[in-house]
Parts: structure tokens; sequence; C-alpha cells
């Protein structure tokens, strides 16, 4: 449960650092969850002659073995599919503490202040899992592996979620430091209106836009997380420390109002008028998202069906 002075935070500011979101207890078993993964994958990198036998090495020292062997981590370890076409063996995420971690009892009691007790996960989430700067390939700009431009996460949806009660609930899976790339707000920016986002390297508001005297870095030790409102405008700093840097971000909206990716599957976490509607069974959970990729696998997707930025505007030249 969130106090008044949290939701007068929420409401003035557009955001909200809540520690201990998470309990020790799901935090180690996601850990022991992605080692078990990130492992697996080792071994059958190894295997195919990929990648030296890091198996028993720890998850930040497998996790740079892979990056300089130039492997892609990244979709093997998100909880997502992409947002382009993708062929049918791509590799996804979805495990049980996950899943449990969506479900989250001290997330969504935070969440029915702000949003109600009619709440549905919506399908935008990731995982971020970045490794130091120094590490990284040059040439690399994705936002899940460097740095995140300055953005609204109202843009990274479809128009017709503009007027959904949305919140963005950002998770230190490690301590995120201004050292490692904490997440960055303006405070106040969710009072304005929507910028122009340009599709560049990364899907951004120019800076130009942006009065970056106000932005404030926002480091939260592990387990703590950062509520936000879909149009405070955000980003991250790079990873200059020497170990990874690791969080994930999931979102929430009112049941019944548009996700803003109908492509990708949403389901009830919390419904005190309708209880039996809440999705508790891991298995059906993983069922939807696995149909995703039945629907949409190998198949041409148009940028413009994601979020509706073609670069054309003046403001992107
Ligand atoms: O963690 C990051 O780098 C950016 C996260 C973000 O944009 C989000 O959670 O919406
Ligand atoms: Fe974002």
């Amino acid at each position: 449960m969130l106090n008044e002075s949290q939701v007068r935070q929420f409401e003035e500011q557009g955001y909200l650092v809540v520690p201990d979101l998470l309990d020790a207890g799901l935090l180690d078993d996601i850990k022991a969850e992605y080692k078990d993964k990130l492992s697996s994958l080792c071994r059958d990198w190894s295997g195919e002659g990929k990648l030296p036998d890091v198996a028993d090495r720890s998850f930040n020292d497998q996790l740079q073995a892979v990056v300089d062997a130039g492997l892609d981590y990244f979709q093997p370890l998100d909880i997502s599919w992409p947002i382009a076409e993708f062929p049918d063996n791509t590799p996804i995420h979805l495990g049980e503490s996950v899943f449990r971690m969506t479900r989250n009892r001290r997330t969504l009691d935070a969440l029915e202040c702000l949003i109600g007790t009619e709440i549905t996960s919506n399908p935008i989430q990731h995982v971020r899992i970045k490794p130091p700067l120094t590490d990284v390939a040059s040439g690399e700009n994705r936002a899940h592996i460097v740095g995140t431009d300055w953005h609204q996460d109202r843009a990274v949806a479809r128009e017709e979620a503009d007027t959904t009660r949305m919140v963005t609930v950002w998770i230190a899976i490690t301590d995120a430091t201004l050292d490692n790339g904490c997440l960055q707000v303006i405070p106040g920016s969710h009072k304005n209106s929507m910028h122009t986002h340009c599709p560049s390297t990364q899907l951004g508001i120019p800076h130009d836009r942006i009065n970056l005297n106000d932005a404030t870095p926002l480091p939260v030790a592990a387990g703590g997380a950062v509520l936000f409102h879909p149009l405070t405008i955000h980003g991250s700093r790079e990873n200059h420390s020497r170990s990874i840097r690791w969080s994930f971000d999931l979102r929430y909206n009112v049941t019944g109002e548009p996700t803003g990716r109908p492509q990708f599957p949403e389901f009830v976490v919390r419904s005190q008028t309708a209880p039996d509607t809440e999705l508790h069974d891991y298995n059906a959970w993983r069922e939807l998202w696995m149909n995703t990729k039945s629907r949409y696998a190998n198949k041409y997707q148009d940028p413009l069906s994601y979020h509706r930025w073609d670069g054309a505007s003046s403001i992107c030249a």
C-alpha cells in the first residue's frame, strides 16, 4: 500500500521510488532462474564451439564471456517477442518466477492506490541486463543493452492507448546506481502532452526539446522500483561500472482499456469486481505468450503497427 504522500508524489512529479517492492526470496528466485537459463544457453553455445566452457562461472562472468564471443543473449533472456518479423525458433524466457513477479502482491497493492482495483498486466515488458559499456560491441545501440534515450512510454504504444490509465513499474534486480546506469526522469513532465518521437538509433525525443538541466537520476537498491506515469519523460544512463546492471520493466493498465499493443497478450492480475478473471496459472500465462509466436512468427511486421512514429516530422531532421 502507498501512503498519501507517496500518491501525491506520483501525481505531482509523475514518478515514485518504492524501496523493497520485491522481497528477497523472489529476487533470489529470479536470479537463480536466470542463472540456470544462461548456463544452459552457454552449454549449448560451448557444444556448438561458439563459446569456451564457462559452465562453472558466475552469472556476471558467463554474460561477459557471451558478450566477448559476440553472441546475442538479449532475446533468449527477454520476456517478450520482438516487434519486428521474427523466425519461429526465436527464443524467449517465460520463467515461473517472472510470472510470479508480474503478480507480485506489493506491486499490485501499490498500483491499486494509483489506478484502482481492476488491473491488467500490459504486454509491453522487457528485461534489461546491461554489461559494462566497455564490453559492448561498437555499434550496439539497443536500449536493452546500452543507455536508453529520452522518451515517454505512451509513445511506444499505439495511439488507441493514449487515454489508457497505465503505470510503468521499473524494477532493479541489481542495485541501480549513478555509475551503472540507473533510470533518470524529468520530474513533472507528465503534466505536458506527448512529444514527437523520432526513430533513429532508438525511438526518442530530440534533446533540444527537453530541459536536460531537470534530469533527475534515480538510484534504487536491488528489489526496489520506480513507478512512473506514461507521459513522464525518462531514459537511462550508460553502464560505466565494471559489472552488469539488471532491471525489468513491466506495465499495468486499467482492465478493459487498450494496452497499446494488441498483438501481444494481456491478462487480469487483480480484480475486485470479478476475482475469478484473475490469471493465477503459470502454464496458462506461458501458453498466452507462446500463442503470440504461432500468430506472428515469420510474418512481416510493419513498425507502424506497433507505434506511430515514421520520422517524417521536421523536428526529426
Ligand atoms: O532501463 C532502461 O534503460 C529504460 C527503461 C524504460 O524505458 C522503461 O522502463 O520504460
Ligand atoms: Fe520507457
